[in-house]
């Protein structure tokens, strides 16, 4: 899955593909290195993010959304029902809902729906985040938002753990290392670790210098934790550099 992101702020790419020609333009790109599914968001869920109307976020995603909907699968990355419904009547067939609360809309739709697991909200998620045991916790959410989905009628579930989101880095980690138990769930998993803070500290750990590396210099980390992904059974990695993971996806299923 290869991230399209419409927004002046999102965390590693903001104000990049803000112009719609941009991030067409981009998304064409992304498709052309092998991406399967081009996920295109219009408001930033990045910790602290202000939430974005609906009509700015209808204004950034829709004519992307309906251009690169010839080319390939849309996913529509959104929170908020208005938007998905638009975004699949421009062509999108994927909602990709990270309040894990929009499965009624992808039912009505007849389309694929993602339900990610966040706590609490992007503006104060990482105030503190604290879970009994991060990896049941998770696991019981997603089954039980994916088995609403089923019994509502929606025909293509995924699950995503939500990397980052309301959780520190030892619960990110924890949640890799168990990702075998996410994937027991039964339902096809996405994981998204693509340039995330967890991965700027390990790698500035790596360096041996203090807080994080930048967003653009954490490649290194994105595929080491897309590999370790794929093998542990997910079945799709959402990534911004689609290149190095689709290489990455040929060398391991060899
Ligand atoms: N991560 C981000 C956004 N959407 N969706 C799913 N299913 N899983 C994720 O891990 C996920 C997601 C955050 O990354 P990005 O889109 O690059 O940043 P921003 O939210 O700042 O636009």
């Amino acid at each position: 899955m290869g991230i399209v992101n419409v927004t002046p702020d999102s965390f590693s790419d903001g104000g990049l593909f803000l112009d719609p020609e941009r991030a067409v333009a981009h998304g064409l790109e992304l498709l052309a290195q092998g991406a399967s599914v081009l996920d295109v968001g219009g408001e930033s869920t990045r910790p602290g993010a202000t939430p974005v109307p609906a009509d700015e976020e209808l204004r950034r995603v829709l004519p992307v959304v309906e251009a690169l909907s010839a080319h390939g699968r849309v996913s529509i990355d959104t929170r908020k029902e208005e938007v998905a419904r638009a975004a699949v009547a421009a062509g999108a067939t994927m909602i990709n809902d990270v309040s894990a609360e929009l499965w009624p809309v992808a039912a009505d739709l007849g389309v694929g729906w993602v339900a990610m697991h966040m706590r609490g909200e992007p503006a104060t998620m990482q105030a503190e985040p604290r879970y009994d045991d991060v990896v049941i916790e998770v696991c019981a959410f997603l089954d039980e938002r994916a088995t609403l989905a089923r019994r509502a009628g929606v025909a293509e579930i995924w699950v995503d753990p939500g990397i980052g989101f309301g959780k520190t880095v030892e619960h990110n980690l924890a949640l890799l290392a168990r990702l075998d138990a996410v994937v027991a769930l039964g339902w096809p998993v996405l994981v998204g670790t693509s340039r995330k803070a967890t991965l700027g500290r390990l790698l500035a750990l790596s360096d041996g210098v203090e807080g994080l590396v930048p967003p653009d210099d954490r490649l290194a980390g994105s595929v080491a934790t897309e590999v370790w992904a794929m093998h542990r059974g997910a079945a799709m990695v959402r990534a911004h550099e689609v290149r190095a993971a689709v290489q990455a996806s040929k060398v391991v299923a060899a």
